[in-house]
């Protein structure tokens, strides 16, 4: 690292093109060209801000009592029609929350996404919609996949369409420990073939996704399917991974799955998204760990480096990514996809709505509208449950400054 200050004319503001090599350059200057682009955020292709837009059919339904439309799969154009499928909980009573899971039943579920089913909808501008309906609904009750089918993805390999699934069989269980089955159809409006079995498992004791598969996010990379997945350890207390994706590589849909040795691939991320580009795969994680709201590059799917930091990235995207499955070594990127939101911002008992979400994440298109930043927050977001000030912490932190009791903040 170049150190020291000398009779030097000041760093010019017009950015020089390459790293300067004649002058002394702090840590900052020296990571804008050697870990950003010296083009900073406009002339960054892993850079975009997001834009969302109300959609209809899917969007916020306040005819139920207790409905929820969540973790939308990525968007496929089939024909004249775009398509997503989705979980959908309808239920008479509301989620009880993770902490009274003994007072759940048969209509009353635990978590938002509990007693859910595979729903689909299709577009003809991916604004509007229109709900088709249940694609892949709950098993039989006594067999596999009878408590809820969550959180799909969708992999078009061979002709035949698959949609890849959490299933949670029985009761919905702690720490949201779940494996991933798969159902296939010759069509995109079905009707579907349920796998009676997992066809990725969770991990052994001890391991990084011993309690969870979730997320299955199916690509095609080297000739291989490539279904990309949130992991996660039985054990949640400090010093154990809090989120981190693996990727699970087979040669035919049904498997078997080999996960890479690599993994995880990710060190953070909640829903993550991701698209090739060029020969290699992107990353967009978001929501938890060091490395949340960044977007990633690995050229060979497996090692991603950080290449831009976001702001307010989508939660639950999935993408319209038109080459998801073309293995051609020429990933073009995305522009728009769907989410979901949580109207009070958060929480495994709220249920949640989808919504558009547009950017400029892609080779093919300049929108240089897309690459500004500092995104300001209205009044509601800064006074929302998940970041106003509690009550309790609030009097605890002036016990604190009046140097009564040392408080000590929950973990
Ligand atoms: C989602 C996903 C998985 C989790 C739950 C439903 O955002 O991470 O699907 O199980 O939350």
């Amino acid at each position: 690292m170049k150190t020291g200050t000398g009779p030097q004319s000041a760093f010019p503001g017009r950015l020089p093109g390459k790293m300067p090599t004649d002058r002394p350059l702090s840590a900052a200057t020296q990571r804008l060209y050697e870990m950003w682009t010296a083009d900073q955020d406009i002339g960054n292709p892993f850079y975009t801000t997001f834009r969302y837009s109300r959609i209809s059919g899917i969007g916020k339904d306040e005819s139920e009592l207790s409905v929820s439309r969540r973790d939308p799969s990525k968007v496929l154009k089939i024909g004249d029609s775009y398509y997503v499928w989705y979980t959908r909980r309808r239920t008479r009573y509301n989620p009880l929350g993770r902490n009274q899971i003994d007072g759940a039943n048969d209509e009353t579920p635990v978590v938002d996404w509990d007693l859910a089913d595979i729903c689909y909808a299709t577009s003809k501008n991916g604004f509007d919609w229109r709900e088709q309906g249940v694609a892949v609904p709950r098993a039989p009750k006594g067999s596999y996949g009878d408590r809820s089918l969550s959180t799909p993805d969708i992999l078009v390999y061979g002709g035949r369409y698959y949609l890849y699934y959490q299933t949670f069989t029985t009761m919905w269980r702690p720490n949201d420990c779940v494996n991933v089955s798969m159902a296939w159809a010759d069509s995109p409006d079905g009707p579907w073939k349920r796998l009676d079995r997992p066809v990725i498992e969770q991990g052994g004791p001890g391991e990084w996704d011993s309690c969870a598969i979730h997320d299955p996010y199916p690509l095609i990379y080297q000739g291989k399917i490539w279904v990309y997945y949130k992991g996660a350890p039985a054990d949640k207390s400090r010093g154990n991974l809090l989120r981190a994706q693996g990727v699970a590589i087979a040669e035919d849909p049904e498997g078997p799955y080999v996960k890479s040795e690599l993994n995880p691939v990710s060190n953070s991320g909640h829903e993550t998204m991701l698209w090739p580009w060029e020969g290699g795969i992107a990353s967009l994680l978001i929501l938890d760990g060091p490395e949340k709201n960044t977007v990633q590059y690995a050229s060979d799917g497996l090692n991603f480096e950080p290449k831009a930091l976001v702001t307010m990235p989508p939660v639950a995207p999935g993408p319209f990514c038109p080459d998801a499955f073309a293995d051609n070594g020429d990933g073009r990127g995305v522009t728009w996809g769907l989410c979901h939101i949580n109207p009070l911002g958060g929480g495994p008992d709220q249920g949640c709505y989808i919504i558009r979400f547009d950017c400029d994440l892609s080779r093919d298109s300049h929108r240089p509208e897309f690459k500004g930043s500092n995104v300001r927050y209205s009044e509601d977001t800064w006074f929302q449950r998940a970041t106003e000030l509690p009550a309790a912490w609030k009097e605890r932190i002036l016990r604190e400054q009046s140097g009564a009791d040392a408080p000590t903040f929950g973990t």
